[in-house]
């Protein structure tokens, strides 16, 4: 049997921890895979302009209080809202580079350390959204990061709780994850990003199937 492979687009996460530098890298590399004749489009999650990422919102800037279980789900069903369009641009030939994912989701919830949302029963909740062909988890103590402008300002943004998300990221590796150094300059952990995106947007654009969580 010949399965026939459709060249698709690549599903491209960056992950860490608060401040260390996500969003530049999400709009460098977009905009390096463009130069290259790649169509490419970035989105963030928390998706905030959506009636639920409002309350995501409300509830990350401390103007609301909301049970841990439930803030919980509404960050997965920001995803899901967005999961038709995703496997429609992805199908269409289109790489989507986002900023945070259902990776997030898991590491920050299981970093609460409540029984009832350990990291397995995050993981259950995620599985109709197909994973990441590579997760960019981008590394820098907690320390470093809160020196960086603008930390402080939301409710997860403290030190030690960041320390607990990055031991969750951690345990959620497997060999589809890149680890890059997010303590150097931008342009030079640019380069480290490209290198080894390119590979896999090549691999999705030569018909590798998408993949499901946590497959
Ligand atoms: N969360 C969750 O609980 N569950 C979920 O399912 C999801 C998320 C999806 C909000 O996320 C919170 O939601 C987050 C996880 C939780 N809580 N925490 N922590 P968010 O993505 O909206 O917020 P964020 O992580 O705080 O993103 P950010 O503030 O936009 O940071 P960033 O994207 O990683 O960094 P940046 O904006 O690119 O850069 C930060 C600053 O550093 C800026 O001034 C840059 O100019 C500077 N910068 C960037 N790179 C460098 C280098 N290399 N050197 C020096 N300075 C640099």
């Amino acid at each position: 049997d010949t399965v026939r492979k459709v060249p698709r687009g690549a599903l491209i996460v960056f992950e860490g921890g608060d401040r260390c530098g996500k969003t530049t890298q999400c709009s460098k590399l977009v905009e390096r895979l463009r130069s290259q004749g790649v169509d490419a489009v970035m989105w963030r999650f928390p998706d905030r302009s959506t009636s639920i990422g409002a309350a995501i919102n409300a509830y990350l800037a401390e103007q609301s209080h909301l049970d841990d279980a439930v803030v919980h789900m509404l960050f997965v069903a920001n995803r899901l809202e967005k999961r038709e369009e995703m496997l429609r641009l992805l199908a269409g030939g289109t790489t989507l580079v986002l900023d945070r994912y259902s990776y997030s989701g898991v590491a920050y919830t299981a970093a609460k350390g409540l029984p009832h949302l350990s990291i397995e029963y995050c993981k259950s909740v995620e599985v109709l959204l197909p994973a990441a062909d590579l997760v960019l988890h981008m590394t820098m103590t907690a320390e470093a990061t809160a020196a960086r402008g603008g930390y402080g300002q939301e409710r997860y943004e403290k030190v030690e709780f960041q320390k607990k998300a990055m031991e969750a990221f951690e345990a959620l590796r497997d060999e589809r994850w890149a680890v890059i150094d997010a303590s150097g300059t931008i342009e030079d952990i640019h380069q480290q990003v490209v290198a080894v995106t390119e590979p896999v947007v090549r691999q999705a654009l030569a018909g590798r199937a998408l993949g499901r969580l946590w497959d």
